[in-house]
């Protein structure tokens, strides 16, 4: 099941990811329902879209309480977990959801920044802190940081020292990642400034010098056979887009994890990618 968590409550940059999960979903109108790589359709599989939660502006505790109460009941379904962000803080009420049900939970993490700060401009929950509480949840051997190439010397000390894998080149990253897994249940979460600024201009929080989509794109294929239980991309900003690119790769993206996982849901079908609607 999708959900979209319109958030951008600790934005310390150029706020705007709240106005993301529909601009993601107006650009996958314009994408094909059919993944040649992976070939399958978003036909071919049963996708809830299940809307945008209605978040409170300026209580980032009651926010992040309601975004886990809903992930929660997806998970509890027995579901999987698409969520659109909002701010990379999204992440941490799913993984607290997800790791309900699944005590074993591990979290891979495509990002330029380490997010491992224990706090941040004296905020404990923020989206520069958010691998670092993510970690007290799962267990920071259990965090598998890839692409990551910004952040604070302490945070690169803590990362090389305590994450599952800290690693900057994802091809590299991801054969490791799936070697350490095996059967475990996995969160995935894709922060879009992974991506170079030069393909993904539109998020808060620029990072020269990231990769290109496509090996975003090979290094998400490479988890196919992992049991993805969730997934989210978080931090597109279209304020400060260039026109629509930064959220039409975040559609392809969500188009290709959702194929990925083969969400097996009741009998609903996608509104997402152009696929037959189904009302709500
Ligand atoms: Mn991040």
């Amino acid at each position: 099941m999708l959900v979209g968590a319109p958030f951008d409550g600790t934005t310390s940059f150029l706020p705007g990811t709240r106005m993301a999960p529909n601009r993601i979903r107006e650009a996958s109108v314009g994408l094909e329902t059919y993944s040649p790589f992976l070939d399958r359709s978003l036909e071919e599989i049963r996708l809830a879209d299940l809307g945008d939660l209605e978040l409170p502006f300026g209580n980032v505790s009651e926010a992040l309480e309601m975004i886990e109460a809903a992930c929660r009941s997806i998970v509890d379904r027995g579901t999987k977990l698409i969520l659109l962000g909002g701010e990379h803080l999204v992440t941490l009420p799913a993984v607290r959801a997800c790791h309900s049900g699944y005590p074993d939970l591990a979290v891979v993490q495509f990002d330029a920044h380490a997010d491992l700060r224990a706090d941040y401009m004296g905020e404990h929950d923020s989206h520069a802190t958010v691998m670092r509480r993510i970690g007290e949840v799962v267990g920071s051997d259990s965090i598998f940081q890839l692409g990551i190439r910004s952040g604070t010397r302490e945070e690169f000390a803590y990362g090389r020292a305590f994450s599952g894998i800290f690693q900057e080149d994802l091809a590299t990253g991801v054969r490791k990642t799936r070697e350490l897994l095996g059967e475990r249940p996995v969160y995935v979460t894709v922060d879009i400034d992974v991506v170079d600024p030069g393909f993904a201009p539109g998020t808060g929080t620029p990072e020269p010098g990231g990769c290109r989509p496509q090996e975003l794109f090979q290094a998400l294929w490479a988890l196919e056979g992992l049991n993805i239980v969730g997934f989210d991309v978080v931090e597109v900003n279209p304020l400060v887009d260039s026109g629509v690119v930064t959220s039409i790769l975040a559609a392809k993206i969500v188009r290709e994890a959702a194929i990925l996982m083969g969400a097996s849901d009741e009998e609903t079908r996608a509104t997402f990618g152009g696929a037959e609607t189904f009302g709500r």
